[in-house]
């Protein structure tokens, strides 16, 4: 299959990430898509190819314009401010201060738009945003105009980031950018299905009130694990949107024998639901070896699950999110797409 990826991404180079009440260097670093790429070229996946620029339009689909205007400006307010460093959230209109006002203060702002502290706003992270959700539109493109599958080297990724909210690493939610461009561009049904360990918060919220995009999401219990605030199995959509909105939350070390199981569940959900188009929320931090996520996945079962989500056999956009076992991240992630590419070619 073909990749899509764009030098861009390492615009987006944070010094600091807020861990365990340390300050400690991102998780989320630029040397992740450097793996994926080198793996990528080492196993000959395919051809990788630039992006096309498809501006702001997409994206305004998706998300707020005021929150879009806010993550282009905000370093430079930031700076002028006469703050030094990064843009970090400090304060947040909690349960209790439900105004409607914006802030006019950097401070006041970068804490309305933040859904939490860990991730800051560096010079760069806007361009590589952009450039991100270049990549996830094209490899998107790609299937509508006929290819089997596609991979989007996304990064930054974007499933955390709700119309006008940034946090969990994520700017732009590249997936829900995608699907919402496959609607408007003739797919009548789109499924995201999102594998990352992590609940797909923002996915989520984008898409909860609608029957067009159907969300799937396999993650670490919400009880136990970040974001915290959503991903329960009681979640299941509104209004017209009711039983679109499908969660499978799964304990602490919960291993490929349960992990797998919901996969086919969820799989033969996004079968019935027959989408044009399947996007995958693709995170390898379910890997074993994982700093910060507690499922137990092997690199093998990597593949093995390439493999059923081809057996859907739905055109299929992979779109990159999270995975921080860095040296591994490569193997994980491209043991994915060849497990796909095999079950094609059988
Ligand atoms: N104790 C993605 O995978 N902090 N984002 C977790 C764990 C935030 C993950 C803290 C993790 C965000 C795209
Ligand atoms: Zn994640």
């Amino acid at each position: 299959m073909r990749t899509v990826y764009s030098e861009k991404h390492k615009l987006r180079d944070a010094k600091i990430e807020i861990f365990e009440g340390q300050i400690v260097p991102p998780f989320e670093c630029p040397k992740r898509a450097e793996y994926i790429l080198n793996r990528i070229k080492e196993v000959n996946l395919g051809e990788v190819i630039e992006p096309r620029d498809y501006g702001l339009e997409p994206v305004h689909a998706v998300h707020n314009k005021d929150y879009v205007k806010f993550l282009e400006t905000c370093i430079k307010e930031w700076q002028d401010a006469g703050y030094q460093s990064e843009a970090i959230a400090n304060c947040w209109p909690t349960r209790t201060m439900n105004s409607p006002h914006i802030p006019n203060h950097i401070e006041g702002k970068v804490g309305y738009y933040a859904l939490a502290s860990e991730t800051t706003i560096s010079v760069g992270t806007w361009e590589a945003a952009l450039a991100s959700k270049d990549v996830a539109l094209t490899a998107t493109d790609l299937v509508l105009e006929g290819e089997n599958v596609a991979f989007g080297l996304c990064r930054p990724p974007g499933h955390h980031a709700a119309a006008d909210q940034f946090g969990g690493y994520c700017f732009l939610n590249n997936a829900a950018i995608a699907a919402q461009y496959a609607r408007d561009n003739g797919a009548k049904r789109v499924a995201i299905l999102d594998v990352d360990f992590h609940h797909g918060n923002g996915t989520q919220h984008i898409f909860y009130d609608r029957d067009d995009v159907m969300f799937l999401s396999i993650h670490g219990d919400p009880m136990e694990s970040f974001p915290y605030y959503l991903g329960h199995a009681d979640e299941t959509g509104n209004a017209i949107g009711e039983g679109y909105n499908v969660n499978y939350p799964l304990p602490p070390k919960a291993g490929y024998d349960q992990w797998s199981a919901a996969l086919d569940d969820a799989l033969l959900k996004v079968k019935n639901y027959a989408p044009d188009i399947l996007i995958i929320s693709l995170g390898v931090d379910t890997f074993e070896n994982d700093p910060i996520s507690f499922f137990k996945l092997t690199c093998d079962d990597f593949t093995d699950y390439g493999k059923r989500i081809a057996k859907a056999n739905i055109p299929t956009a992979f779109i990159m999110e999270g995975g921080y076992a860095v040296e591994e991240i490569g193997i994980n992630t491209v043991n994915v797409l060849q497990g796909f590419d095999r079950a094609l070619l059988h």
